[in-house]
């Protein structure tokens, strides 16, 4: 029953800003990583209930002192010093090889497109440095090919999120911050800022449309900046 309504409930979990329907390395990488600690929370969940129903049934039972100070030492060492520390292990040696592959790190082969992205009160300034193409709220890119966003911000803070192509990064006055995006397939994926700037906030969209090789070359040729 349980099984079924969590199956009903994760049903819903697609769509355009889903971030477990991913669509690039970095945000498949996020979505393991979401399964890893759902399946390891909900393991954890499952062994508490087990211990207290067992705890329960136990709590009539007749034992010593002798006996009950060792159960409880028992219980302190296995439950709040190595649980804990097994956990985290199991936890930090699958995760940070997983947060590795998020990071802007130069590619072993091809190239990095690079974007500046540039936060406002309430829209998005796309450029490309090295075409001198500026566009409000649409990014165009090439598939299977890796994307650096150069974040600034005008103003106050922002976020830069595309849920289905990866993480989410903060726009901060003064710095710039860099983001790794890619696409496996063509299509529109929608972006949100994801940190609360003032009154138009949630209609701080935009959209990154991912194209074949040649169609990005195309595009390119025939933008022209508005
Ligand atoms: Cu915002």
């Amino acid at each position: 029953m349980g099984l079924l309504a969590t199956g009903a409930l994760l049903s819903g979990c697609s769509g355009p800003f889903s971030t477990l329907d991913p669509a690039g390395p970095s945000a498949h990488s996020a979505a393991l990583l979401w399964w890893a600690m759902f399946s390891f929370s909900a393991a954890v969940l499952v062994a508490v209930v087990a211990l207290w129903l067992y705890a329960i049934d136990r709590r009539f039972g007749s034992r010593s002192r002798d006996d009950d100070r060792r159960i409880g030492n028992r219980w302190i060492i296995g439950g709040g010093v190595i649980l804990p520390i097994a956990s985290t292990t199991l936890l930090l040696i699958f995760g940070i090889p997983l947060g590795h592959k998020m990071l802007p790190l130069s590619p072993t082969e091809g190239e990095v497109l690079r974007i500046d992205v540039r936060g406002h009160q309430w829209w998005w300034e796309i450029h490309y440095p090295d075409r001198g193409i500026t566009l409000r709220n649409e990014l165009h890119i090439p598939v299977n090919t890796p994307v650096d966003i150069h974040l600034t911000t005008a103003d106050v803070i922002h976020a830069f999120w595309v849920p289905r192509l990866g993480g989410k990064l903060d726009a901060i006055p003064g710095r710039t911050n860099i983001l790794r995006l890619q696409a496996d397939q063509p299509g529109v994926y929608r972006g949100q800022c994801a940190e609360f700037c003032g009154l138009h906030h949630a209609h701080m969209q935009f959209t990154v449309e991912a194209h074949a090789p040649e169609d990005f070359s195309s595009w390119l040729n025939e933008v022209r900046t508005p």
